[in-house]
């Protein structure tokens, strides 16, 4: 169900709001966590019009949106069983959009040998800069080291579908009770459950208050906006290594001397499998790409952050001037006509 509405929150209060005609007619898009300035148009029915959408810090496509501090992505040990491709996937779509990551690990209560493969997963993640939390939002294990790292940040659970993301929001905050389902028991994986992205304030005592995003899970994502060459920049271990290989454009797929190839004892054999799946992937949009003289994201323009490598940002259509006149930036928490962006039929099948 498509709505025309969009909910702001403004100082403790959520407005319902429509969209400025002129913001409809420059095609600017809103998501959620966006701040935009709202006019009150009906305050006692608490309805407001969104009249300017401001700059976006940051913003993640798929699922869309603006201004994160962090993306927690979120893998379980079992029922659907640790990915890791499906895992770096998600951690280099973060890194893809310059947003810091944190893995959490749900599910730990499912396996009985699970201390090897936690130490695994440590020992993967941990020297390239990742934190890792284990977590059950089962039997309530890890939830206050998860807690811990919400303090005072917009935080987005992201991952595969059906391992845990909106149970463990629910054990976060029980006021909450997102919609959570079974498992689909014939295949293992999970079915789409959650549906729209909302931020949601978690109270955690004696800390900053937090927002968290719950998002929908993907069963079919692809690196489909990327090219071959630019895949190892979602990779530090490959980066590094590539300096010393003997062709500027070395790939790292089977080039001649291949500083990467040459030194596969010291890549995690998952993450070398990520790379190379998702390569092959960009080459498939790369062809798409050159047969149909399609242009690449015009919306996204790439800047450098201080020589930390790039930040991409993704216009909005809107000038977002500051201007004299009274105004409070507020955050968009709540948008309920994204449904289908998030969704095709393949994704909906059990
Ligand atoms: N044993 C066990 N089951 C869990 C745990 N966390 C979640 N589950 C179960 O896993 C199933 C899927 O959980 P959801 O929270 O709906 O998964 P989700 O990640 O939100 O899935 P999508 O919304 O489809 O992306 C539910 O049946 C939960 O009860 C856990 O820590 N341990
Ligand atoms: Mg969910
Ligand atoms: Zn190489």
């Amino acid at each position: 169900m498509h709505s025309d509405f969009i909910y702001v929150k403004s100082e403790g209060r959520v407005y319902e709001c429509k969209i400025r005609e002129r913001l409809k007619k420059e095609k600017t898009e809103i998501y959620t966590g966006d701040k935009v300035r709202i006019e009150e148009v009906n305050p006692e029915n608490r309805q407001a019009v969104v009249v300017e959408v401001f700059e976006r810090k940051n913003f993640m496509p798929r699922p869309s949106i603006a201004n994160i501090d962090q993306v927690i992505i979120i893998a379980s040990l079992a029922q659907p069983g640790l990915d890791y491709v499906q895992l770096n996937r998600y951690i280099c779509l973060a890194k893809l959009n310059n947003i810091p990551a944190l893995i959490c690990i749900n599910k730990i209560d499912l396996r009985d040998k699970e201390e090897k493969m936690l130490k695994e997963v440590r020992s993967i993640y941990e020297p390239l800069g990742y934190n890792v939390i284990f977590t059950s939002a089962l039997d309530g294990s890890g939830l206050d080291a998860l807690k811990n790292t919400l303090s005072g940040k917009v935080s987005v659970l992201s991952g595969m579908s059906g391992v845990g993301k909106s149970t463990l929001l629910n054990r976060l905050n029980p006021e909450l009770s997102l919609k959570t389902k079974e498992v689909s028991s014939k295949s293992g994986k999970g079915i789409h459950t959650t549906r729209h992205i909302e931020l949601m304030e978690i109270p955690v005592p004696g800390q900053k208050p937090c927002q968290i995003a719950d998002t929908p899970g993907f069963s079919c994502l692809k690196f489909d906006n990327i090219m071959p060459f630019e895949v190892m920049d979602l990779f530090d271990e490959i980066k590094n290594l590539s300096t010393g290989c003997y062709f500027s454009d070395c790939l790292h797929l089977e080039e001649e001397k291949c500083n990467v190839i040459n030194n596969l004892d010291n890549i995690d054999k998952t993450r070398y499998l990520s790379y190379k799946t998702f390569v092959k992937e960009a080459f498939e949009y790369k062809k798409q790409v050159t047969s149909s003289g399609q242009k690449r994201e015009t919306s996204v323009k790439t800047i450098d952050s201080s020589g930390k490598g790039k930040t991409r940002i993704v216009k909005v259509g809107s000038q977002a001037k500051e201007d004299s006149r009274k105004k409070s930036r507020q955050k968009i928490n709540h948008i309920s006509n994204l449904e289908d962006i998030y969704y095709n039929e393949d994704d909906l099948e059990q």
